[in-house]
C-alpha cells in the first residue's frame, strides 16, 4: 500500500517535471526582441516604421539575389561570409528572377527606385522574410550594414555564438544626407601596414563611410612606391616620427587596398602633400631642392619648414611622374594635393605652384582636392576645398564655385585630445569630447558656406602621437561614429540626447568587434 502511493507520487512528479521543462524551454526560445525603432542604430536611418514580430535567421536560411547584377551577388556573398563567423551557418547565395513569394533574405536591385539614389535602400523585415531593395549596389550594401546592427551584438564576435538570431520586424527607408562621408588616415607620420588599413576600412564600412583619404607623404615619410623615382620610398620611406623603421606600400599592396576598399563601397583618395610637408621627398632627391642638396631625414613633429623648389622644371617633371603613376593606381575621381601650411613657400610662389599642379592633375584625368589654403590660388569649380581651420580661405574657394569638404579641426580632428587627461593626441584646436564632435551642423558652421556648397564631411586622424591600432581606435571611437551620423542623417533628425543613448548601447557591439574605444564619462555605457 505504502509502495503504491509512492509510485503515484513518482509518476506525478515526473509529469510535473516534464511540464515545467517544456514551459521553461518555451519561455526561453520565445521569439521576441525589442521593436525595430528601439534598436540602437548608428547612423540613424531617415525613416523607421516598426511592425509586429521578428525574423529568425536559421541554419537553412537562403540569401536570394535578383539575378540582374554581379555586384548585387557580391553583396550577397559578403553578407553570407559576414554572417558565417558568429552564427556558424553557411547561408547559400542563390540567383532568382522572381520578385514575389517567400525568399528568406532577398537582395533586389530595382530600376524603378531611382528616388533611393546611389546609396539609399529599403529594408523590410517580416517574420517570414527580409528584403533589401536598392537602386544601386551601394544601397544594397548599406542595407546589409543596417541589418547587421539590427541583429544581436554577438553577431560581431569572431567565434560561433549560441544566440537566437532575431531581427525585429518593420521597414527602414534610408538614404544619406551627404554624398561624401570620409575618414583620413595619416600613414606618413607613423606608417600603418596594409592589414591595419584594411581593419580600419572594415570599421568605416560598418558606419556607412564611403571615402578613405590616405595622407601618403609628409616631412617624416613617403609611403607609396613610385617606380620612376624609386628613392622616394627607399630613402623617404625608411623612417617615421620617433625614428622607427617606417615603411611604404608597394604598387601591388596599394592596388590591393584600393580593391579591398571598393568591395566595401569605399573610394581611396591618395594625398601627396605639396609644396610644404615634403621633407621626405627633399631628403630622397637633392634635385628637388633649390640648392640641389638632399635634406636630412626628419623624425620630429614640427610643421611648415619644408618646400619643393617651385621655380625648377625638374620639380614639375617630378610632380607629373608622381601624378601619372598615382592616377594609374586610382580608380576614384580625385587626387589630393595637400597645399597646407606651406610656410616656407612665399605666397607669390605658392599661388602659381598650386595652379600649375592643378592642371597637372587634370592632365591625368583626375579632379583636385586640397586643404583650404589652396583657395588663395585661382581654382576651378571642380576643385574641392577641404576646410580644416580657416574660414576666409574656405570662403575664397566657395566664391570660386568650389565645393567644400568639412573637416573643422575643433570638431572632426580625431587626433585632438578628448580632455586634459588624455595621454594621446594634441590640443592645438582645443579638446574634443564626444558631444563636441557630434553636436554641430556642417551647413551652419561657417557663415557663407551653405549646404549646397558642401560635398560632405571627413574626419582626419593625424598620427604624430599614434603608433598602433589600439591607440588609433581609441582616438577614432566613438567620435567617428558621430561624424558618420552627421554625414548620413539629416540635421533635423539628429539630437545629442537621443544619440548618446544609442551610443551607450553600442558598447557591447564595440566590444564584440574588438574595438578599443574611449569610455567618455558623458555616456552611460551598456557594456556586456
Ligand atoms: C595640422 S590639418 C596639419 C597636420 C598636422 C595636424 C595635427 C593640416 C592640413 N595640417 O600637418 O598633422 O595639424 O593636428
Amino acid at each position: 500500500m505504502k509502495k503504491g502511493r509512492f509510485r503515484y507520487l513518482k509518476i506525478f512528479g515526473g509529469i510535473l517535471f516534464i511540464l515545467l521543462t517544456v514551459l521553461i524551454i518555451n519561455h526561453c526560445t520565445k521569439e521576441t526582441t525589442a521593436p525595430m525603432d528601439k534598436a540602437s542604430l548608428i547612423p540613424l536611418p531617415a525613416k523607421i516604421a516598426p511592425s509586429k514580430g521578428a525574423f529568425r535567421l536559421k541554419r537553412g536560411t537562403v540569401i536570394f539575389v535578383s539575378n540582374n547584377s554581379d555586384e548585387a551577388f557580391r553583396v550577397g556573398d559578403y553578407l553570407s561570409d559576414f554572417l558565417h563567423t558568429a552564427t556558424g551557418y553557411q547561408l547559400p547565395v542563390k540567383a532568382t528572377n522572381k520578385t514575389k513569394g517567400k525568399k528568406d533574405i532577398f537582395l533586389f536591385l530595382s530600376k524603378n527606385q531611382e528616388e533611393l539614389g546611389k546609396e539609399g535602400y529599403v529594408l523590410r523585415v517580416t517574420p517570414e522574410m527580409i528584403s533589401i531593395t536598392a537602386y544601386q549596389p551601394a544601397g544594397l550594401f548599406y542595407g546589409t550594414q543596417t541589418l547587421r546592427q539590427l541583429l544581436p551584438y554577438e553577431i560581431e564576435k569572431k567565434s560561433v555564438q549560441r544566440v537566437s538570431w532575431l531581427v525585429p520586424a518593420g521597414t527602414i527607408t534610408d538614404k544619406p544626407e551627404y554624398a561624401y562621408r570620409g575618414a583620413m588616415l595619416d600613414v606618413a607620420r607613423h606608417f600603418f601596414p596594409p592589414e591595419d588599413v584594411k581593419a580600419y576600412i572594415d570599421m568605416l564600412a560598418f558606419f556607412k563611410i564611403n571615402m578613405l583619404h590616405l595622407h601618403l607623404s609628409d616631412d617624416q615619410g613617403w609611403r607609396i612606391e613610385i617606380k620612376s623615382w624609386p628613392k622616394l620610398t627607399e630613402i623617404g620611406g625608411s623612417t617615421e616620427v620617433g625614428s622607427g623603421k617606417g615603411g611604404f606600400y608597394t604598387r601591388e599592396e596599394y592596388k590591393d587596398l584600393v580593391n579591398y576598399a571598393a568591395d566595401r563601397f569605399i573610394t581611396i583618395i591618395p594625398e601627396i602633400d605639396m609644396p610644404g610637408h615634403t621633407n621626405a621627398a627633399l631628403a630622397s632627391y637633392g634635385v628637388l631642392n633649390c640648392d640641389n642638396k638632399p635634406r636630412k631625414l626628419y623624425t620630429g613633429t614640427d610643421v611648415g619648414f619644408s618646400t619643393l623648389c617651385t621655380s625648377k622644371d625638374t620639380v614639375y617633371s617630378f610632380i607629373d611622374d608622381v601624378m601619372r603613376e598615382l592616377a594609374a593606381m586610382t580608380p576614384g575621381s580625385w587626387i589630393h594635393i595637400g597645399g597646407d601650411e606651406a610656410h616656407a613657400t612665399p605666397m607669390k610662389e605658392y599661388i602659381p605652384f598650386i595652379e600649375r599642379t592643378q592642371e597637372m592633375v587634370w592632365a591625368h584625368k583626375k579632379y583636385v582636392i586640397g586643404w583650404d589654403e589652396i583657395a588663395n590660388a585661382t581654382i576651378d569649380k571642380s576643385t574641392v576645398i577641404q576646410f580644416w581651420d580657416n574660414n576666409k580661405n574656405t570662403l575664397k574657394g566657395v566664391r570660386q564655385g568650389a565645393k567644400v569638404i568639412m573637416s573643422p579641426a575643433s570638431r572632426t580632428y580625431l587626433d585632438m585630445q578628448y580632455d586634459s587627461t588624455c595621454n594621446l593626441g594634441l590640443h592645438w584646436s582645443g579638446y574634443v569630447e564626444v558631444d563636441k564632435a557630434y553636436d554641430w551642423d556642417p551647413a551652419t558652421l561657417v557663415p557663407g558656406v551653405e549646404k549646397e556648397n558642401i560635398l560632405g564631411i571627413e574626419s582626419p586622424l593625424w598620427t604624430e602621437t599614434i603608433t598602433n591600432m589600439k591607440d588609433l581606435e581609441y582616438m577614432a571611437f566613438p567620435r567617428l561614429a558621430g561624424h558618420a551620423e552627421i554625414g548620413w542623417t539629416p540635421a533635423s533628425e539628429r539630437k545629442w540626447d537621443n544619440y548618446k543613448i544609442r551610443l551607450g548601447n553600442f558598447a557591447s557591439r564595440f566590444n564584440a568587434m574588438g574595438i578599443n574605444f574611449y569610455h567618455s564619462p558623458l555616456i552611460q555605457w551598456n557594456d556586456e
